[in-house]
């Protein structure tokens, strides 16, 4: 704009510019857009100064952050080679091949998507991310792969924090050119809680690697290989990128009491995943619920059965799992999972610093350079105290997951979904209840989504006062949760085993169950029709090119995405306001830089805020970039 504003003067078309030009010609700042969006933002602060973000429900007053220190690295200097450039060069048939013979262990970092999804429900912002992010590549471009995208990102970034998930994976794209990026996709589930047309998990897959994945975890909340196949398909005929098929750990295969998830099943599944197509095999373990030594046996028989590289995941729920990946890689996993210190442990992964550490001086040691290792982890720490309102309550392992199965990502959010209603004191009720639902359930593999069914049956019985005894009995009298009803009804596919017949007819009342992939009752997406209807609803008012990318937003998630799209009609681009500013507004004598694209900052400091007037209405004064500008909020108090 500011070009444009130059090669419209009179001065320079007639060649007259000099050393004074732009001092003496003030109205080449003048641009339009951009006072648009300093508008939009300075309503933002304000309305959030006055009001609050509803987002937060606890504030401290007395709170004083630090400021996070990115740790230094050389802007100049090119990025060094790493695994997304192998992976270009190889593809992934040989890159996998030079994964299976590396000697030393590799690390996912996960601390972009499932650290920050376990531990903060899944409020980490772009701009918290995109702050460090290309420090990282350059710091440490031997890590194997970085977690980045999909799970419950995809829904939180529109709903709770106004971005849009696609600008997140290319903004975290270039500023990570050369390490692998790694998303996790839950089969024919896409990143919802239900089962979506083929042909949009399709575009949705293709769409993704486009924009920057490169690695697919691909999971089903049932272990249902039926389920994850399309996926893996669409992977490896639309894209470049490798296909990993997640086998979902449940119970203890040490348990010789406990024959339904036992070594048999696991490796069979191992197998019939690598024969869909799969180019490396994940051992998803939600929950945390893979002790070291059935660690042992698990990853040396997998070994023993597939011909790809095995990734393993844990959470660190019970404190335990640092040992789990110790015998793992003892026997010889390919890949661990770990996020950077301050924001590892608990319902998060293992200490991606401290993993490090422990394999130093041995013969997989895959050498860190280790001071830097702990400045980032030193970053996420500092930063992860502007995310407060949203940390769980747990304050130590509990050894109670090996009872109740709970997946981290879920134990961060039932707690608060009981809180709200009304539950607080009865959480420890709710988590045996949880443990009973599965048990009437037939033992589940309890992942998102079914995860989800049991916990909402779990809420549902404990709100209702009702016993297992009480369902099994009076069933017939009984509203169940809708998400129980559909699950019962072949919405999320079929349980290993079958379900139990009787509950089910309890559940189902009249309703007709089915038996094969819920997806095939789904009439695929008209893309043509519908994306024009999308484009004309949308467009008007809406200051960028609606594309592709938005559409497949507004189909997985049309609510959502319509609140997400008139909250940046209304204040445009959040994702690039401070995160203190965006949950907590602004103080008065607050200064704040927000830069509106590379090279163009503004600079607001908030001077007073007014009382209400007879209409509720506060008036906000501002210096914005020198200016006194102010604006009206209702306040809603
Ligand atoms: C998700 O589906 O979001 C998960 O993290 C499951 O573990
Ligand atoms: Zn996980």
């Amino acid at each position: 704009h500011f070009l444009q504003n130059v090669i419209q003067t009179d001065v320079f078309k007639n060649g007259e510019t000099t050393v004074n030009f732009i001092q003496n010609t003030p109205s080449l700042f003048n641009i339009k857009l951009s006072q648009d969006r300093t508008s939009k933002v300075v309503q933002f602060l304000a309305d959030v100064s006055v009001n609050g973000n509803s987002d937060v429900k606890t504030k401290d007053p007395k709170k004083v952050f630090t400021n996070p220190k990115v740790p230094l690295y050389s802007l100049s200097d090119p990025f060094p080679k790493g695994t997304k450039d192998m992976l270009t060069e190889l593809g992934p048939e040989a890159f996998c091949k030079w994964l299976l013979e590396e000697k030393k262990i590799h690390f996912t970092d996960t601390t972009m998507r499932d650290a920050h999804q376990s531990l903060l429900a899944t409020r980490m912002r772009s701009y918290d991310m995109l702050k460090v992010a290309s420090s990282f590549a350059k710091n440490h471009p031997n890590t194997f792969s970085m977690e980045v995208w999909g799970g419950a990102t995809f829904d939180v970034c529109m709903r709770f924090l106004h971005e849009s998930p696609w600008t997140r994976l290319r903004e975290l794209r270039k500023a990570v050119p050369n390490i692998l990026f790694q998303m996790l996709l839950r089969g024919s589930n896409g990143v919802g809680y239900k089962a979506y047309p083929d042909n949009l998990i399709e575009k949705f897959v293709e769409k993704s690697w486009e924009n920057g994945v490169d690695l697919f975890r691909i999971f089903d909340s049932l272990n249902w290989v039926k389920a994850m196949e399309p996926s893996i398909q669409y992977v490896r005929n639309l894209t470049g990128g490798i296909a990993e098929g997640a086998i979902s750990y449940t119970g203890d295969i040490l348990d010789t009491k406990q024959t339904k998830y036992n070594l048999k099943y696991y490796t069979q599944l191992a197998k019939d995943l690598e024969n869909a197509g799969a180019h490396m095999i994940a051992i998803k373990d939600m929950a945390g619920l893979l002790k070291p030594y059935a660690a042992t046996e698990l990853v040396t028989a997998l070994k023993d059965t597939v011909n790809v590289p095995i990734h393993l995941h844990t959470h660190d729920t019970s404190s335990l799992q640092t040992a789990t990946y110790l015998k793992a890689i003892e026997a010889n996993v390919d890949v661990v999972d770990v996020a950077l210190g301050g924001l590892s442990g608990l319902t998060s992964q293992p200490n991606f610093n401290a993993v490090v550490e422990m394999l130093k001086y041995q013969d997989r040691e895959h050498p860190f350079e280790m001071e830097k290792l702990n400045q980032f982890s030193n970053y996420w720490e500092d930063t992860r105290e502007l995310y407060y309102p949203f940390e769980s309550g747990l304050k130590a392992g509990t050894a109670e997951v090996f009872q109740h199965e709970i997946p981290g990502g879920q134990y961060s959010n039932l707690r608060p979904q009981a809180t709200a209603l009304g539950l607080a004191d009865r959480f420890t009720e709710v988590k045996k209840m949880y443990a009973a639902v599965n048990k009437m359930f037939g033992n589940l593999v309890k992942v998102t989504p079914s995860s989800k069914v049991v916990g909402d049956m779990a809420i549902f019985m404990v709100t209702n006062n009702l016993t297992p005894e009480d369902v099994m009995e009076r069933g017939d009298t009984i509203s169940f949760p809708e998400s129980v009803i559909n699950f019962f009804k072949g919405d999320l596919g079929q349980p290993v085993g079958g379900f139990p017949k009787k509950l089910q007819a309890i559940i189902l009342k009249n309703k007709e169950a089915y038996t094969d992939r819920p997806n095939a009752h789904l009439a695929p997406v008209d893309f043509d029709k519908k994306y024009k209807v999308f484009t004309e609803t949308f467009q008007k008012g809406f200051t960028r090119p609606l594309e592709i990318e938005d559409f497949l937003s507004y189909m997985l998630y049309p609510k959502v995405f319509e609140q997400a799209h008139e909250n940046y009609k209304k204040y445009g681009n959040l994702a690039l306001v401070p995160t203190k500013n965006f949950f907590f507004g602004m103080k008065l004598g607050e200064e704040t830089l927000i830069e509106l694209e590379p090279g163009k900052t503004v600079i607001i400091k908030l001077l007073s805020i007014g009382i209400p007037n007879d209409e509720g209405m506060r008036t906000v004064f501002f210096k914005v970039n020198g200016e006194n500008r102010f604006v009206e909020v209702h306040d809603t108090s």
